[in-house]
């Protein structure tokens, strides 16, 4: 039984794999071996279960094939973590149809989130464990440009502190009150010091316990713990980090990445999110790549980096995002049950795919064919 069960993991990678890189050409040679086998085998050279074997594979390729040569030849196109990530992606879209850049219309829509009032991105977010709220962003375009900030405290758009750092500076990072300075010498203003409603509410109800432990899907928990509730009151959705990767009509990939960071962290803790390669990665040769979840085991594995390497050796989107989930199981199989990591994919042919740890992860798609949320494979069922 279990032998089976390993054969057949080993053929789907293997068919999967095969699929990833087929084109029409491939596909048409495949078909033709099938038919030739086909025939042969009316003369009986070859057994019954071998010809059935081989003519549920053509059925597969064949459609497969068709699908993705469809998903290839959309652009401009966008993926964003999560439910939220739906209008995120109309904005991205729209301003990539209307002819602007991938770079700024990843920025554009992680500055629309970082608006909105929720439990894990922007000011509104839930505060470190001192009951500050800090922020982390990271944004890279196709020329391999990144900028990012980290532990940045009362500013709203952190995301667009970090392209400024990309765009006007000779770093790449900046982290804390140099990073707070510097967007006060750049005309970012200072926002108050307080706590949302919905975060001091649930600070105080943290302070009972002061356990720090990350909550598997913070962002759509339609239990409702208390930092956990699926939609806001206003309708809009909850979500944890926001990560997003954009292809424009020219072909080139961006990419931004915007959080609050795990809720009640130790002050000064810095999560995946503004590590460039681990939360977020574009090389506009292969692919770009953002991650959501616990950024302390994407770090370990520099996460966004190895789907990227994935996509290089082959890999379409998915098994590449699943491959590298399947490093953080081997890495400490013990601690990956007990939290949640999801990445997002989209590689140059405008592919895209998404792997998680757990259950629930999600993502946005939008471009000329496809408007959806897609539900993502977990390695936990
Ligand atoms: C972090 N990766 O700070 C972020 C949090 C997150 O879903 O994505 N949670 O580690």
């Amino acid at each position: 039984m279990q032998v089976t069960k390993l054969l057949l993991d080993a053929f789907e990678e293997v068919v999967k794999y095969w699929l990833s890189n087929l084109d029409f050409f491939k596909c048409s040679i495949i078909i033709s071996y099938i038919y030739t086998t086909e025939y042969f085998s009316k003369k009986e050279i070859m057994n019954k279960s071998r010809r059935t074997f081989l003519q549920l594979t053509s059925l597969a390729l064949a459609g497969t094939a068709f699908t993705t040569k469809n998903n290839a030849t959309t652009k401009p196109i966008v993926i964003a973590t999560w439910d939220s990530g739906v209008p995120l992606a109309k904005t991205a879209f729209e301003i990539m149809q209307n002819g602007g850049v991938a770079i700024d219309a990843v920025e554009k829509a992680a500055m629309q989130i970082e608006n909105e009032q929720n439990c894990c991105v922007g000011l509104g977010g839930n505060p470190d464990r001192d009951g500050i709220v800090t922020l982390d962003a990271s944004i890279m375009d196709h020329n391999a440009n990144a900028g990012a900030v980290a532990g940045l405290e009362r500013i709203k758009h952190p995301i667009s502190v970090a392209r400024k750092i990309m765009d006007s500076t000779q770093h790449v990072m900046l982290v804390g009150s140099g990073a707070q300075q510097f967007a006060l010498e750049n005309g970012f203003t200072l926002e108050p010091q307080t706590l949302s409603a919905d975060a001091e509410k649930d600070y105080k109800e943290w302070l009972k316990t002061q356990q720090y432990k990350p909550v598997i899907n913070i962002e759509s928990n339609k239990s409702g713990g208390p930092n956990a509730p699926y939609f806001l009151p206003d309708g809009t959705a909850n979500h944890d980090t926001m990560g997003l990767v954009a292809m424009d009509k020219t072909g080139n990939l961006s990419g931004a990445c915007t959080t609050s960071g795990m809720a009640y962290k130790i002050h000064g803790r810095v999560g995946d999110s503004p590590i460039i390669g681990a939360g977020l990665y574009v090389d506009n040769e292969i692919g770009a790549v953002t991650s959501s979840g616990v950024g302390e085991e994407v770090i370990k594995i520099c996460g966004s980096h190895l789907v990227t390497e994935f996509m290089r050796q082959g890999y379409s989107p998915t098994i590449a995002c699943k491959k590298a989930v399947e490093r953080i199981v081997k890495r400490d199989p013990k601690k990956a049950k007990e939290i949640q990591v999801g990445f997002i994919a989209l590689n140059k042919k405008g592919e895209h795919g998404s792997y998680a740890l757990q259950k629930g992860f999600k993502y946005a798609v939008h471009s000329n064919t496809e408007i959806k949320l897609i539900k993502t494979n977990s390695y936990f069922k």
